[in-house]
């Protein structure tokens, strides 16, 4: 039986700039990515991502809009990952570095795809956009995409958050 591993991730924006986190260890280390984590039990995906927001870069934000709802299936795994997208431009306080993750802004033209995960260039153009989106990645190992689906939806329904 596959089950879904809830997962969080949240994307600031500072127009022309975006916030990306190197990760320092764990799942995805090496990469720079959003900054989120696991959804605790009884938590709400919502406050997951602030919590884990605020864990990995010291910024606090209220202001979370859920935009993109994006699955992983990783082959001979049975659990598929669940990332609820987060984004917002409206945070308080500076950016810190932590043991997880070393924040750095980004020029939305200069995003650095090759250090990321190998997905994150085909959605990040629907984020930047102020679009919504839905996808489906399919994965061999961690660096390899057999197959994807993504679409733009209207709003993300989910009766969790
Ligand atoms: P801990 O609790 O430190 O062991 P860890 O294994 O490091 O957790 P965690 O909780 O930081 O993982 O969560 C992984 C993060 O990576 C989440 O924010 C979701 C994100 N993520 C996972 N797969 C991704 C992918 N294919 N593309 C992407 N982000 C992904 O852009």
């Amino acid at each position: 039986m596959t089950t879904n591993k809830l997962l969080t991730l949240v994307l600031l924006r500072q127009a022309p700039r975006i916030l990306l986190g190197m990760k320092k260890r764990g799942f995805g280390a090496g990469r720079w990515n959003g900054f989120g984590g696991k959804v605790e039990p009884g938590e709400t995906i919502k406050a997951a991502a602030r919590r884990e927001l605020l864990e990995e870069s010291c910024v606090v934000c209220d202001d979370l809009k859920e935009v993109g709802l994006l699955k992983f299936e990783f082959k001979d795994e049975p659990q598929i990952l669940e990332v609820h997208v987060f984004t917002s431009d409206n945070f308080e306080g500076e950016p810190k570095e932590t043991e997880e993750m070393r924040p750095k802004w980004f020029d939305e033209k200069s995003i650095p795809f090759e250090q990321m995960w190998p997905d994150d260039i085909f959605w990040f153009p629907l984020l930047l956009g102020g679009k919504s989106f839905s996808g489906y990645f399919w994965f061999e190992g961690l660096n390899d995409i057999v197959k994807y689906n993504l679409e733009e939806v209207e709003r993300i329904e989910s009766s969790t958050s």
